[in-house]
């Protein structure tokens, strides 16, 4: 199966009206031609401004999480049709930075990744391991136990994206090396195709489609190496998204 690469930012908690404005339009600018699929995932109150300028190009937009419960009796929380309706395309769960700051747990982001696909949206699910774990040699089984509670409407639909984050490469300057990252995406990939095996035919054929991402500090100076991975298929960017040059970089190396 050929897969389209997916280059999605993940803007975390940065950007301002005047900053956005530079990097989106930039973006607009210089996107064509690009094989891979663009997108970027901004902070809430930026998705109408995301919209205005991206509307009519080939970027997508997205947000970086949504709330796992029905519209109402929420304070402070998001659902997945607010993101809907502003054309949100993509939604980012359980980024580590949600797991361990606000203490999402694996059932949670199931539920959120569950919430996104009813809505029409294509939730980008992120997982990985800590330091700790790798060390210990307990990173498959830690990938595993949160792929789990994945509902099987979602792999029958086949409209998510897989993003794989080892945490200890989170924000910290250090990279997975290709061989590492490789070796959790076809393990990834293998779960998927079993899982979806399991529930029908016309699942696991679907499942092929699915993209899986390396996340955590790609930047261009190891975006090539990890994009040539037979089983990685884009990637979800950290800081280089906030810098018109890194990113389009990393664009053009997909
Ligand atoms: C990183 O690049 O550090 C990320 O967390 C991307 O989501």
């Amino acid at each position: 199966t050929q897969r389209k690469k997916l280059i999605a930012g993940n803007w975390k908690m940065n950007g301002s009206l005047s900053a956005n404005q530079a990097l989106l339009s930039g973006l607009v600018g210089q996107s064509q031609g690009l094989v891979a699929d663009v997108a970027v995932c901004v902070p809430f109150p930026y998705l109408a401004q995301a919209q205005e300028v991206l509307k009519d190009s080939a970027v997508a937009w997205g947000a970086q999480t949504l709330s796992e419960r029905e519209p109402g009796a929420c304070t402070g929380e998001v659902a997945a049709s607010m993101l809907q309706e502003f054309g949100c395309r993509y939604v980012i769960v359980g980024h580590s930075e949600r797991r361990t700051l606000f203490g999402e747990s694996s059932v949670v982001v199931a539920q959120k990744a569950e919430h996104a696909r009813v809505s029409g949206l294509c939730p980008i699910i992120c997982v990985g391991e800590t330091l700790a774990e790798r060390e210990s040699g307990a990173t498959l089984n830690v990938l595993k136990s949160q792929l789990e509670p994945l509902r099987a409407g979602l792999l029958t639909s086949a409209d998510f994206v897989l993003a794989y984050e080892p945490v200890w490469a989170i924000g910290t300057g250090k990279t997975a090396s290709p061989e590492q990252a490789q070796e959790v995406h076809a393990y990834l990939r293998n779960w998927l195709v079993e899982r979806a095996a399991a529930i029908s035919l016309e699942a696991q054929q679907r499942i092929a489609g699915v993209r899986i991402l390396y996340g955590g500090s790609m930047k261009p100076a190891n975006a090539q190496s990890l994009l040539a991975q037979p089983d990685i298929d884009g990637g979800l960017i950290g800081g280089a998204s906030l810098v018109l040059e890194e990113f389009l970089a990393i664009c053009r190396a997909a």
